[in-house]
C-alpha cells in the first residue's frame, strides 16, 4: 500500500490525501511533526534529501517528493489529468504559477500565523506577503471570471494545486469575499465527488 508521510496542517500534503481520496486509491497516512523537525531527521532524509513533507512512498519502497509531481503521478490516465498535450501543459502552467506566485505568500503567511512566527517578521515583511497574495488571487479571479476550472474546463489537478492553499488563505488573513470569482470556484471544488476537507486526516484502507 502507498504511504503518505504529511503533516496535519499543511496544504502542500492536503493536495495529495485529497487526490488519493478521490481516486479511490488506498493509502496509510504517517504524520511528521515539521515543527519538532520531524522531516530532518537522518531516517527522513534518507526518504527525502529536502527535508519536506508530502512524501510518497511507493509500493517498490521508492520515494517521490513535491505535492504537485505527487499529484501527476497518481494522476496520470485518469480524468483529473487532461490526456491532450496542451493540456496538460496548462496544468503545470498552473502548477508552476500556485508553486512560485501563489504558495511562496499565502501559504508562508498562514505558517507564520499558526506557528506563531508573526511577530518575528518585520511589517514590510509581511506587507510584501500579503501584497504578493492578494496579486496571486487577483490573477486567479480574473482567469476564473469566465470557467468554471482551470484548465479546459473540467476539474484536474490544477485546481487541487490551487485549492489547496486557497480555501484556507483567510488563516493567513486574507478576506476572500473580495474575490467572488474564486469563492465561487471554492465551492464548485468543494462539490466535487469524494472531496473531503483539510481536517480529514484518515488513510483508505485497501
Ligand atoms: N514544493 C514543495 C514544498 C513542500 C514543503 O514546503 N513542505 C513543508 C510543509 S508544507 C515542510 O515539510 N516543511 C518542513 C521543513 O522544511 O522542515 C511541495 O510542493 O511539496
Amino acid at each position: 500500500v502507498l504511504k503518505l508521510y504529511d503533516y496535519h496542517e499543511s496544504g502542500n500534503g492536503y493536495k495529495v490525501r485529497l487526490l488519493l481520496h478521490q481516486l479511490g486509491v488506498p493509502f496509510e497516512r504517517i504524520e511528521c511533526d515539521i515543527l519538532k523537525g520531524e522531516t530532518r531527521t537522518a531516517e527522513f532524509l534518507a526518504r527525502n534529501p529536502n527535508g519536506r513533507i508530502p512524501l510518497l512512498e511507493l509500493e517498490d519502497g521508492e520515494h517521490l517528493a513535491e505535492s504537485n509531481a505527487i499529484q501527476w503521478y497518481l494522476a496520470s490516465g485518469t480524468p483529473l489529468l487532461p490526456s491532450d498535450r496542451r493540456g496538460q501543459a496548462e496544468v503545470l502552467q498552473w502548477m508552476g504559477f500556485e508553486q512560485y506566485s501563489h504558495e511562496p505568500f499565502i501559504a508562508v503567511l498562514r505558517f507564520w500565523h499558526f506557528a506563531g512566527q508573526l511577530s518575528q517578521h518585520k511589517p514590510e515583511e509581511i506587507a510584501s506577503k500579503v501584497a504578493g497574495g492578494e496579486a496571486a488571487l487577483d490573477v486567479m479571479a480574473r482567469h476564473l471570471a469566465e470557467r468554471d476550472f482551470f484548465v479546459g474546463g473540467d476539474y484536474s489537478i490544477a485546481d487541487i494545486a490551487l485549492y489547496a492553499y486557497t480555501h484556507v488563505a483567510e488563516e493567513a488573513g486574507f478576506r476572500l469575499e473580495r474575490w467572488p470569482a474564486v469563492s465561487s470556484w471554492l465551492a464548485r471544488v468543494r462539490s466535487q465527488p469524494g472531496h473531503v476537507p483539510i481536517t480529514c486526516l484518515e488513510g483508505l484502507p485497501g
